[in-house]
């Protein structure tokens, strides 16, 4: 049910190991024609544009846009009263590991009576976008919401599709879930329409524009999210959720089993991918997979997953191939399940999150770990972040000198203004000196 790629004896050098990667193409580039067209009609039309889409895309007659208030607090108390502990519990855990992700100010003396002061300062307000496809994530607004809120975000917008059985309103444990974090501006679009929107704003309905936009979405939503970049921030692109577990002998094939199974279940497009240097391992799981996936709820989708090209059971010959393989694919979720995975740390750089040992499975982080859910998917792990309170800071450096530092290094800036022929440059420096105490002398 799941290809095996072997790997052992082979000196792979990192483009060899990229290449035999087992991932399926992005095909981003295919919508944005589609998604244009889409955001321009918005920025057009306004309202009119996101009820025409609701309607298209989603099938969904939406009685406004804005989600009334009312509406959101009402949906906080019909919540699942299980449902509603559990997320309480999770917005503590999450809220208490976002509050770490702040750095602190930092003032460095450069000279005597030189400083840098270097500080981060949070963007004003800020665009959440929610599926509202195969399964409904309140774990992803909370996700979103606390990382903005752990910066200091004073405004959020949440947007999420009409969903023609709710009255073609937002599901309601969305916004119950929205609601327990103090959301009270929320909007029933979806798809490429909703990411323009709230990168452009929509008078008509009060939607003020945002500076940035996180969460996961479809094609659509990441194309439309590329196609904003520039008039706004994005997270980054979300793809299909992928796994990567390094795992040795020590490893419980069950466990493996079912780790691989339960992010199998997002998507049919969903990675999953084993890496051991244990052939035993290897066939155990590759044996127990078949009955594990035929007795799980969405068999049909975690089997195309399992079946598709971006899954795999790779062999190779020692632990240490095994991180260089995780390192050139990147994983958005490494599990590591060997004796002592604390040691496999240091060779471990390009994951989204690295869960260690036996008791941590991904899904723990999905929801109540403490750390955040919304990470690099399709190897963007290599270059970027996970989503946190850093997603919406930003670094800003504060200089001040006093008169005597300036003096002191007012000659080697009108030698290196001189030097790029812009000697006004130099001569800002030199005009706050008089004749006996000039800088050059
Ligand atoms: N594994 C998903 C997040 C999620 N799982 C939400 C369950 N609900 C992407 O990291
Ligand atoms: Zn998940």
């Amino acid at each position: 049910m799941i290809q095996t790629i072997d790997l052992r004896g082979r000196t792979l050098t990192n483009a060899e190991l990229l290449a035999l990667v087992p991932r399926s193409p992005s095909d981003i580039g295919s919508a944005q024609a589609a998604v244009a067209e889409i955001i321009a009609d918005v920025r057009a039309r306004g309202e009119d544009a996101l009820f025409e889409q609701a309607e298209r895309f989603d099938r969904a007659r939406p009685a406004s846009i804005r989600v009334p208030a009312d509406e959101i607090a009402a949906a906080e108390r019909s919540l699942d009263p299980r449902v509603r502990e559990a997320l309480v519990e999770a917005i503590a855990r999450v809220r208490r590991g976002t509050a770490a992700q702040v750095p602190p100010e930092v003032r460095t003396e450069i000279a005597p009576g030189a400083t840098i002061i270097q500080r981060w300062r949070p963007v004003d307000r800020v665009g959440l976008y929610v599926p509202g496809g195969k399964a409904v994530y309140p774990s992803s607004v909370v996700m979103n919401a606390l990382a903005a809120q752990g910066a200091g975000v004073a405004s959020i917008a949440l947007a999420s599709p009409a969903q023609e059985a709710f009255g073609g309103s937002v599901h309601p444990t969305i916004l119950g879930a929205a609601s327990l974090l103090g959301i009270d501006e929320v909007y029933a679009m979806g798809g490429a329409g909703a990411i323009g929107a709230l990168a452009y704003g929509v008078p008509g309905i009060g939607l003020e524009p945002v500076q940035v936009i996180t969460g996961p979405g479809n094609l659509f939503v990441a194309t439309a999210k590329r196609a904003v970049t520039g008039v706004v921030g994005i997270d980054s692109e979300a793809g299909p959720t992928e796994i990567l577990v390094i795992a040795d002998e020590t490893a419980s094939p069950d466990l493996v089993v079912a780790d691989l199974i339960s992010q199998a279940e997002h998507d049919e497009l969903a990675g999953a991918v084993l890496v051991t240097p244990s052939a035993s391992l290897a066939e155990a799981v590759a044996a127990r997979l078949p009955a594990a996936v035929a007795g799980t709820p969405h068999a049909d989708r975690v089997r195309t997953a399992l079946e598709g090209a971006q899954s795999a059971i790779v062999l190779v010959d020692d632990l240490q191939t095994a991180c260089r393989f995780s390192d050139a694919y990147g994983p958005e979720h490494l599990e590591v399940q060997t004796a002592d995975p604390h040691a496999l740390l240091p060779q471990l750089s390009h994951a989204g999150a690295i869960f260690l040992g036996d008791h941590t499975p991904v899904s723990l982080g999905d929801y109540a770990a403490g750390s955040n859910h919304v990470l690099p998917t399709g190897g963007q792990a290599r270059f970027s972040a996970g989503l946190g309170a850093y997603t919406f800071l930003r670094a800003q450096q504060i200089v001040e000198y006093d008169r005597a530092a300036l003096q002191s290094i007012a000659h080697h800036v009108v030698a290196l203004s001189d030097a790029e022929a812009l000697p006004a440059h130099g001569a800002a420096i030199t005009a706050r000196f008089t004749e006996g105490e000039h800088p050059l002398d």
